[in-house]
């Protein structure tokens, strides 16, 4: 629902929570959400944690070379895929954004066919794991090099301005990506252009193993957002409602013509960097507990069963019923088959050029011999 005056003031210290630690509701503003929308979002962060799991297992496996687990980001996730129109406006996403994708309705097939780079893989198996995107849904494909996709977001965005279309881009990164001259770059010219663009910043306090003080000497990321002339939200982002709420009125803020939003969400990343990194060599184990303690799916389960919507019975089956949708997801993933070693030398040319058939003959000829 689109409201007539903001809920939030921009550039508060205190990080926006709607939700208390327990689950109680304690916005200045009643909830105008119903019960089915509720549920909803219970099960999209579960979706979204089970989905990392299942990654994290068949990586195990042998099956996926390698993953950005995404455990702790949920709430940010589901927020800013509730908050989107699907199908409308875009998604410029990150790598560690696999649950936001799943929530805004890439299908699970899809998802698992991007890790495992099968033919079900709309990308054709050209990107690393953990790298998904969809065309079908305006979901801009994840690009590796950090902050790379958001100069092009904002381009996408101005394009929306002069078109006149109605559509929004939100585009999300790390803290990491906020060091970057793209990211300076990219959110000056959204500023000084009024696009209509909602950059919002995944904080989970590293980057790799380069802690958030090493970064900047900012006291928060969304205060940067008052030297590019636009309005900086600092989200709890252990709480998928006020990731919600703020995204909301991010989005229609900017639909409306009033120029772009900073959102930063502070969430916190449970696992390791990537399936390739040990994160206790520079992060404290009792640091981890404690942010474990402020489980986002917890804090949404809680405050379900405060309300009577959520029971074990309940919970359970929907933890079954997800699981079997992704092990049949998996199964047809895998029944695709393997990416054929040829289609790497298709869709760049309109016409083979001659060097590429001779590689394509080369290679060829050394397989079947
Ligand atoms: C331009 C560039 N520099 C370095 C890297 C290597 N790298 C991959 S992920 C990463 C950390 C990024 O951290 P952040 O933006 O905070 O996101 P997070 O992984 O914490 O979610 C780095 C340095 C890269 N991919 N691109």
């Amino acid at each position: 629902m689109i409201k007539d005056s903001p809920r939030f003031e921009p550039f508060s210290q205190k990080p926006i929570s709607l939700l208390s630690e327990s689950g109680e509701w304690i916005a200045p503003f009643d909830l105008d959400l119903d019960e089915a929308a509720l549920k909803g979002f219970y099960r999209d962060l579960l979706a979204a944690r089970l989905l990392d799991e299942r990654f994290i297992k068949l990586q195990r496996m042998g099956k996926i070379s390698f993953v950005a687990p995404t455990a702790g980001h949920e709430a940010a996730h589901v927020g800013i895929a509730h908050a989107v129109k699907r199908g409308h406006d875009w998604l410029f996403p990150y790598y560690r954004d696999a649950g936001m994708l799943l929530a805004f309705g890439v299908p699970a097939t899809e998802m698992m066919a991007q890790m495992m780079a099968t033919k079900a893989d709309s990308h054709k198996g050209r990107q690393m794991p953990s790298h998904p995107g969809s065309q079908a849904l305006n979901v801009f494909t994840v690009a590796s090099p950090i902050a790379s996709h958001i100069p092009p977001a904002v381009g996408t965005a101005i394009s929306m301005k002069i078109r006149n279309t109605g559509q929004v881009v939100v585009t999300s990164f790390g803290d990491g990506a906020t060091s970057e001259g793209d990211f300076h770059a990219g959110i000056n010219f959204a500023g000084a252009q009024g696009a209509p663009i909602v950059f919002v910043c995944e904080n989970n306090r590293y980057a790799i193993s380069v802690d958030y003080h090493k970064q900047t000497a900012a006291e928060n990321i969304a205060a940067k957002a008052s030297a590019y002339g636009m309005p900086g939200y600092l989200v709890d982002g252990m709480d998928v409602l006020a990731c919600y709420y703020v995204m909301q009125e991010a989005v229609e803020r900017t639909r409306k013509g009033l120029g772009p939003v900073l959102v930063e969400t502070q969430v916190y990343r449970f696992g390791p960097h990537s399936s390739a990194d040990d994160d206790s060599r520079y992060r404290p184990t009792e640091e981890v507990k404690a942010w474990k303690q402020r489980d986002p799916l917890m804090r949404m389960q809680r405050f379900l069963e405060k309300r009577g919507l959520w029971t074990k019975a309940w919970g359970d089956s929907l933890r079954n019923e997800i699981n079997e949708a992704f092990s049949v997801a998996i199964k047809e993933a895998e029944a695709a088959g393997a990416i054929p070693a040829e289609w790497m030398f298709e869709d760049v040319f309109k016409d083979m050029p001659r060097h590429l058939k001779q590689q394509l003959e080369r290679w060829r000829s050394e397989l079947s011999g």
